[in-house]
């Protein structure tokens, strides 16, 4: 697919031609004449270096005019809402409140699912990830299994487009850094989805220390220092590497996902303060918050912060497997956590700064999803939509740069043991081993304690009748919910809130 010329767009030869120098020329009639044709080509040749990209301009410098901007997208893992410093959670994340305060904060921002894969799915295709061969975690074949069954684990499709071969014909290179977990036979790794380079690991739970499945494009790779640190300087370095042309940087940290490993100072410092079993959470979430403060001063140092649209978010809320959540390392004030979808497994942090574009200090409670990201790149490089090609998210470009309204119709997400949908403010969760939904008012009552199913039958009966529909055109051969409760199903329950009927 080739895309449209970008506004401002300049073709220029990747190399000078010999016979723009000087000391090219082949033949020399008068000296009077090669001297004019020497200046005219050394004039040629400023005009060329004058039009080119300037590779480090001084920082703070104003945004190239006709460049369309970089983006750097900042994926935690299980990172619950409000457990970043700014929240008040008492874990020092001091670059990632640098992006609070010089950004845009959306309060009512979606992942796809209440788990990894179809989240970074859908933000990679802009789809939901039920039409895209990721309806839930990507699990890892098993020798001599049938192909049928490796099949059956889930692998992001060839069939969808995703970011990096959206962005391609705007002249952006891409890379993934971090966790990939969307596919881990070879032939469904990110290089087969558009991405220029990769660092990091196939796996859903990588480790921090000796992570496992470390590749370097298609070479296996053997990590010796911490994941994060890891990620964070391939990051730094493709930023150095391509300061010169637009890019496109995943930054998908492993960070603070179980098992929470991490330098034994940083760890010391929570133990102090949380106690051991909270600690190697917190340490986690500083030790990436050190690794954006090294992005952005990449950034600054490039002079590229105001050609940069930076964002951060989670791919869901926060896990249970290291015990009950209570704060800090929970969704609080919202229900549940990770694998639930209810507000606390789904609603996550999301910070976008861009410097000149997006309004500092502002916060938006604008219902939006990660799968928004990708029509809202596109528009910001100038990149039109192929109407062959749609996508399920919005252009929330406009909602960044300050003009509110509402952006969806409606939201769903469909998870092993439960699925969920909302409407305007109103939001309905059914599990699997509940025979009736409940349903929540957010506006009145986003901590969702209070279930209105029994007051608003005909409200009960619109939202499951939308979702079915939604499941006719999204996911046809969707399995039932599972009916079994998983044991730490209600971990994420904090006092007063109600408990599954
Ligand atoms: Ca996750």
């Amino acid at each position: 697919m080739r895309g449209p010329e970008r506004p401002g767009a300049i073709s220029l030869p990747t190399e000078f031609p010999a016979d723009v120098l000087c000391g090219a020329m082949s033949a020399t009639p008068s000296p009077r004449v090669e001297r004019i044709d020497c200046l005219r080509r050394v004039f040629h040749l400023l005009a060329i270096v004058c039009l080119l990209p300037v590779a480090a301009p001084a920082p703070g410098a104003e945004p190239r005019a006709g460049r369309p901007p970089n983006f750097i997208v900042i994926l935690a893992d299980d990172l619950g809402y409000a457990d970043l410093g700014h929240d008040g959670s008492g874990i020092d994340t001091p670059n990632i409140d640098r992006l609070a305060r010089e950004g845009t904060k959306l309060t009512q921002f979606y992942a796809a699912a209440p788990y990894c894969s179809p989240t970074r799915a859908a933000f990679l295709t802009g789809r939901y990830p039920h039409s895209v061969g990721v309806p839930h975690i990507v699990s890892s074949p098993q020798p001599n299994e049938a192909p049928e069954r490796t099949a059956s684990r889930g692998r992001l499709s060839h069939d969808a487009r995703t970011l990096p071969q959206a962005l391609a014909p705007g002249g952006y290179a891409s890379m993934l850094a971090g966790k990939w977990h969307l596919g881990y036979e070879e032939g469904w790794w990110p290089r087969s989805y558009g991405f220029k380079r990769f660092w990091g690991s196939l796996a859903g739970t990588p480790k921090y220390f000796e992570p496992v499945l470390t590749y370097e494009n298609e070479t296996p790779i053997a990590v010796r220092e911490y994941f994060t640190d890891g990620i964070t300087g391939q990051g730094v370095q493709f930023i150095h590497d391509h300061r010169g042309q637009p890019f496109f940087l995943y930054l998908a940290y492993n960070a603070p996902h179980c098992p929470r490993e991490a330098p034994p100072e940083l760890v010391a410092k929570y133990e102090k303060v949380f106690g051991e079993d909270k600690a190697g959470y917190a340490a986690t979430i500083e030790r990436m918050d050190t690794g954006i403060g090294r992005v952005l001063q990449a950034l600054d140092d490039l002079g590229l912060a105001k050609d940069t649209m930076v964002v951060f978010t989670s791919d869901n809320g926060p896990c249970v497997c290291q015990g009950p959540l209570d704060r800090p390392r929970s969704a609080a004030p919202l229900h549940g956590h990770k694998y639930m979808t209810h507000e606390g497994g789904i609603r996550v942090p999301c910070l976008v700064r861009w410097p000149g574009r997006i309004p500092a200090g502002r916060k938006t409670d604008t219902v939006a999803s990660i799968m928004d990201l990708f029509p809202a790149f596109l528009a910001a490089a100038g990149i039109q939509p192929v109407p062959s090609r749609p996508v399920d998210g919005v252009n929330i470009l406009p909602l960044l740069e300050g003009v509110e309204g509402s952006v969806h119709d409606d939201l769903h997400w469909e998870a092993n043991h439960a699925y969920g949908v909302r409407r305007g403010n109103w939001k309905l969760v059914q599990e699997g081993w509940v025979a009736a939904p409940y349903l929540y008012d957010l506006q009145s009552d986003p901590g969702e304690r209070r279930d209105l199913a029994a007051r608003h039958p005909e409200k009960v009966k619109e939202l499951v009748g939308l979702h079915e529909a939604w499941r006719r055109k999204y996911y046809p051969q969707h399995p039932p919910l599972s009916k079994t409760r998983p044991v730490w199903w209600e971990n994420g329950a904090h006092p007063g809130f109600p408990k599954s009927r």
